[in-house]
């Protein structure tokens, strides 16, 4: 495929590049993993002692260290051997893995079946020739528990010296804001989210320090808004803006996800809900900073976005065929939710439009058409919008909800009504859940939204997370969108906007 590359816009996403702030950090604990049916996903963590250096390890022993908090970093590691006793006479091995939680380090890698590259596992394997030595590993790790295995089969003494993290972020967590509450719950709920926001705030906004380690645009329109009112980091907000502006494929449309340091950035295939989040992005930008110098700049961009994507809506059926994401539910079927995030979308760009004095009929046009069709897909009978495909899922109500065509009172109609009704399409990401929450928001049901992070994010807190995870579902521990829970991320931007919410609602 050919890449449009913006070498202007290129340029001054590098130009807001910052150094990281960087920290040491030791282990607290040596522990072990231990079978507990009462546990999430069955695993408890017990403490063996402290992590008091010099640690010995025999060949063949593995030893777990528990860093006591969830950390991004790089692994700095002292060895030591024992002359005296016996010269090191053979390379000694070590085989690391590190785990953001506990099934990450007790899964064995060669079980792994997923449907991701097993390159994100966190694990590798190093010799040491001569000892003593210092080390460390280029790989950057995002976990809280290391193991270490020593593989070789020599009976000389090795002894772990010290063992240390660099840890890396863009911001400083004691600067985020204090909550306005004394719940104890919502407190830590702040604190977790606060921490996931900063753990993925590095060169770019990271979807997840562990996988993907990368731009996506979904996360960053959630990253950016909770970002606004938390560490404000404007410069990295408009470097990632810029660096979604900066390449496209021939298509024009904004690519769900950037590679910022491996040409030509971008793949072919695109999210159209997605690349409407450009909008969001600018819009957002100018609503929280005032700033419509980037709006001008970047409006040409934005506009595009509905240009391409209103030429490529296959309108049959009522239905709008375009890939898109929405969420990690399977067999969703996603056609009606699009519709609404592309009124959404195009209702920000209309105002956008008005405040630059650019026309904004075709857009107007569009919203009136879009919204038609969205509203023949509400069912009288069971007071909630159906798919083409005769689908009832939450997802297709919040959307309808946030695309703004219902009154007040017809949103929290749809918004009971969904509670009540068995559908198995239900929200699988804290991704999904944050646009209930902004539709429960929108529609002044705000004691119902607080509930609501109370109960999930406090459940994921209790299942012992340090950060808010990629998905989390309460029927279903093991629930990974890769075939392989060891996978996923336990730490992951889009689910850090309850510091958001909380912040807006207390
Ligand atoms: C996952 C990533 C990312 C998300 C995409 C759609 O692979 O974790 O966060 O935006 O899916």
């Amino acid at each position: 495929m050919s890449v449009v590359i913006n070498d202007i816009f290129r340029k001054k996403a590098e130009e807001l590049k910052a150094p990281l702030i960087e920290r040491t950090v030791r282990p607290e604990r040596i522990v072990v993993t231990e079978k507990d049916k009462d546990a999430f996903q069955g695993i408890s963590v017990i403490k063996k002692g402290d992590a008091a250096f010099p640690v010995e390890i025999k060949n063949d022993e593995e030893i777990i260290f528990d860093f006591g908090d969830h950390f991004v970093g790089y692994l700095n590691i002292s060895l030591g051997n024992d002359g005296l006793k016996r010269i090191t006479d053979s390379p000694l091995k070590l085989l690391f893995t590190f785990g953001e939680f506990p099934l990450e380090i007790v899964t064995p890698p060669e079980e792994y079946k997923g449907g991701l590259g097993n390159g994100w596992l966190q694990n590798e394997e190093r010799s040491y020739v001569f000892l003593p030595c210092k080390a460390r590993l280029d790989r950057r790790y995002s976990f809280r528990y290391l193991k270490i295995r020593r593989t070789d089969n020599a009976s000389f003494p090795v002894k772990i010296e010290d063992l240390s993290v660099t840890a890396v972020s863009a911001v400083r967590e004691e600067n985020a804001p204090v909550p306005r509450t004394n719940d104890e719950i919502f407190r830590k709920i702040y604190k977790m989210s606060v921490k996931t926001l900063k753990e993925c705030q590095q060169e770019v906004f990271e979807d997840g320090p562990k996988r993907d380690r990368r731009l996506w645009i979904g996360d960053l329109k959630l990253q950016a808004m909770t970002d606004y009112g938390i560490f404000r980091n404007l410069d990295l907000i408009k470097r990632c803006i810029y660096l979604f502006a900066s390449a496209t494929g021939e298509h024009r449309m904004v690519a769900p996800c950037i590679f910022p340091d491996s040409p030509p950035y971008v793949d072919e295939w695109t999210f159209c809900d997605y690349s409407l989040f450009f909008i969001s992005c600018l819009y957002d930008w100018y609503r929280n900073t005032g700033d419509i110098s980037l709006v001008k700049e970047l409006y040409p961009v934005a506009y595009t976005q509905f240009d391409v994507i209103k030429e490529r809506f296959i309108r049959k059926e009522k239905r709008i065929d375009l890939n898109c994401f929405i969420d990690w539910c399977p067999e969703l079927d996603k056609s009606t939710a699009l519709l609404g995030v592309y009124i959404y979308a195009l209702k920000q760009l209309k105002e956008l439009a008005e405040l630059l004095g650019e026309s904004a009929e075709a857009v107007k046009e569009e919203i009136t058409a879009a919204a038609e069709i969205l509203l023949s897909c509400f069912d009288e009978k069971t007071g909630l919008f159906v798919t083409p495909s005769g689908q009832i899922s939450y997802h297709t109500q919040i959307w309808a909800v946030l695309s703004g065509v219902l009154t007040k009172e017809e949103a929290v109609s749809v918004l009971t009504a969904i509670k009540e009704y068995p559908t198995q399409f239900t929200m699988r990401t804290p991704y999904m859940m944050h646009y209930y929450i902004e539709a429960l928001y929108n529609s002044e049901l705000k004691k119902e939204a607080l509930e609501f992070i109370k109960d999930k994010w406090g459940k994921m807190m209790s299942a012992g997370f340090d950060c808010c995870p990629e998905v989390f579902n309460t029927e279903n521990q093991f629930e990974s969108p890769y075939n392989a829970p060891e996978i996923n991320s336990a730490c992951h931007a889009w689910s850090c906007t309850p510091a958001y919410w909380l912040k807006k609602l207390l």
